[in-house]
């Protein structure tokens, strides 16, 4: 069986291997009003899953504040919707959107958006605001790529290879904001038939780190 749903109609791809494309203009002014309207006084400290436990918990590693967007909601319908026809999963296979907020200081370090119990085969990223002084990239440094926030983009990526195995180098980070903030959008697909992900524990991971070289130098897409 083959995860990947490649080729992707209206994407720039950046890099195939591993994949990472930009939609630019991914949602407009309104969607983007929208949706943080839709949870600017829901915000709580975003969680990470705890390596150990495999349960969700606040961390010194992800210190920005998050909120889910209600699931029946027409504009979060809508965006599923779009989201589906520029990755070609079914929108059934999303989790719930996750709006994320960050102020001064706040980042996300790096991590891969599908550790044990996830099981996330791709990811939609959407940015909805500039930020100021192109802070707040998202650096991909097995990638090579740094993306700047830019309101209405998409970034998308896989998590795991088209074959289902675990894939390191789509690991990234949510560099700081020192000025401003910065507003984005999780998409996270599911694909319940990925490899068993139990094998999937510290010593793989490190050992996939050492597997493949980190770029030294970033390009940065403003
Ligand atoms: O804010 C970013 O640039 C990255 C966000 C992210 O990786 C996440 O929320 O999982």
């Amino acid at each position: 069986m083959k995860f990947h749903k490649s080729p992707i109609e209206g994407i720039n791809v950046v890099s195939n291997d591993p994949f990472l494309g930009i939609i630019d203009d991914f949602l407009d002014d309104k969607e983007i009003k929208g949706v943080i309207d839709l949870v600017k006084d829901e915000l709580k400290p975003s969680l990470t899953v705890d390596k150990k436990t495999g349960e969700y918990t606040v961390s010194k590693t992800r210190t920005s504040h998050s909120a889910t967007l209600p699931k029946h909601a027409t504009l979060v319908q809508n965006i599923a919707k779009k989201c589906s026809t520029y990755s070609g999963y079914n929108k059934e296979q999303l989790e719930e959107l996750q709006v994320v907020h960050y102020e001064k200081g706040q980042k996300f370090d790096f991590h891969h958006d599908s550790n044990p119990p996830l099981n996330r085969i791709c990811t939609m990223l959407v940015y909805l605001n500039d930020v100021e002084n192109y802070e707040g990239l998202t650096t991909f440094p097995y990638v090579g790529y740094a993306v700047a926030p830019k309101k209405g983009r998409a970034v998308i990526w896989y998590n795991f290879k088209d074959d289902g195995e675990y894939d390191i180098r789509s690991g990234h980070v949510g560099s700081p904001v020192t000025k401003g903030e910065k507003w984005a959008l999780n998409i996270w697909i599911k694909e319940n038939e990925l490899k068993n992900n139990k094998e999937i524990d510290k010593k793989f991971i490190e050992a996939e780190h050492k597997k493949y070289p980190q770029k030294k130098k970033l390009e940065v897409i403003l």
